[in-house]
């Protein structure tokens, strides 16, 4: 009987959602969504995070209304809902590029939410980067990663998910960039210079591990808009195997998550989470920590309003 009532109304969660919140509905006043873009043909290793966000929100499924390590009901309190997935163009990275930052764009500019974005590989987060300029003006941005994803081009080609970062920069939409959690080997000596020269506050994994609190503190001092982006990858393969480029000796699952939960900013614009490659996941691990990742994330931006 529950199942016919549930198919009545407008807001019955028969389809995979996140955290089985309701399907976004245009007249309705909500603070925060989540969003979809299911892209990987960015990548220069494994392929798979096309597949992410339904797993990130197969992953969600067990995430209950009270987060009590923050005392906050983030779904309540944001009124969030599921916009579903971008549609994208598989094969084709300079189109899906302009669709995402107009999707992207029409979202915050009409709704004025916040948008909590499943990748995807990290070539998504260019456009959307594009899409908060245009809002907001030039944003900070909160870059976890194992990689410095600075690099100028990838077989001579300029979009890829490890060069978003450099476009950014060249194209000055960003204002303080603090990233943190690298880790992987690099093509070179000059990676270490050329983040001097970019003005990004780059911190290591090592760095990350021993002195949390300097990192911190250079996130509490960022003022106005805030973008985060985080590649999932900033988590150690034993804890997020399922990846497109792992790099080993990185974060716990209770160290990403206690990380984020001690974050305070001014400003939280927009959220994503790329880079969870299913095909490559066991026992879903890495689309559940994405899932709770994108949970404490709504749990702040619920605590700042
Ligand atoms: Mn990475």
């Amino acid at each position: 009987m529950r199942q016919i009532d549930a198919l009545k109304s407008p807001r019955f969660t028969q389809v995979s959602t996140f955290g089985r919140l309701p399907m976004c509905l245009p007249q309705e006043e909500v603070k925060a969504a989540f969003l979809g873009i299911p892209f990987d043909d960015a990548v220069t290793y494994r392929t798979g995070a096309r597949f992410g966000p339904m797993a990130v929100r197969q992953g969600s499924r067990l995430l209950r209304p009270y987060n009590q390590f923050l005392d906050t009901y983030p779904f309540d309190k944001l009124n969030a809902c599921d916009l579903g997935d971008v549609n994208i163009i598989p094969g084709y990275i300079e189109d899906t590029i302009k669709i995402i930052e107009k999707d992207v764009y029409d979202i915050i500019s009409s709704k004025k939410l916040v948008p909590f974005i499943a990748g995807g590989d990290h070539s998504i987060t260019l456009p959307i980067l594009r899409a908060m300029h245009k809002q907001y003006g030039k944003i900070n941005l909160i870059h976890l990663d194992s990689h410095y994803d600075f690099w100028d081009t990838y077989w001579g080609k300029k979009y890829t998910h490890g060069s978003w970062l450099r476009r950014a920069l060249e194209e000055g939409l960003l204002k303080d960039v603090i990233q943190a959690g690298i880790r992987a080997s690099t093509f070179s000596k000059e990676d270490l210079s050329d983040k001097v020269k970019l003005g990004i506050k780059s911190f290591t994994i090592r760095e990350l591990k021993l002195n949390p609190k300097d990192i911190l503190k250079e996130i509490e001092s960022l003022k106005g808009p805030t973008y985060v982006s985080l590649d999932i990858d900033v988590v150690d393969p034993a804890f997020a195997p399922g990846t497109g480029t792992p790099e080993v000796g990185g974060l716990s699952s209770f160290e990403i998550i206690e990380f984020i939960r001690q974050w305070r900013f001014d400003k939280l614009v927009g959220f994503d989470v790329v880079e969870v490659s299913p095909p490559y996941d066991v026992s879903e691990i890495t689309s559940m920590l994405a899932a709770n990742i994108i949970y404490e994330g709504l749990s702040i931006l619920s605590l700042s309003l």
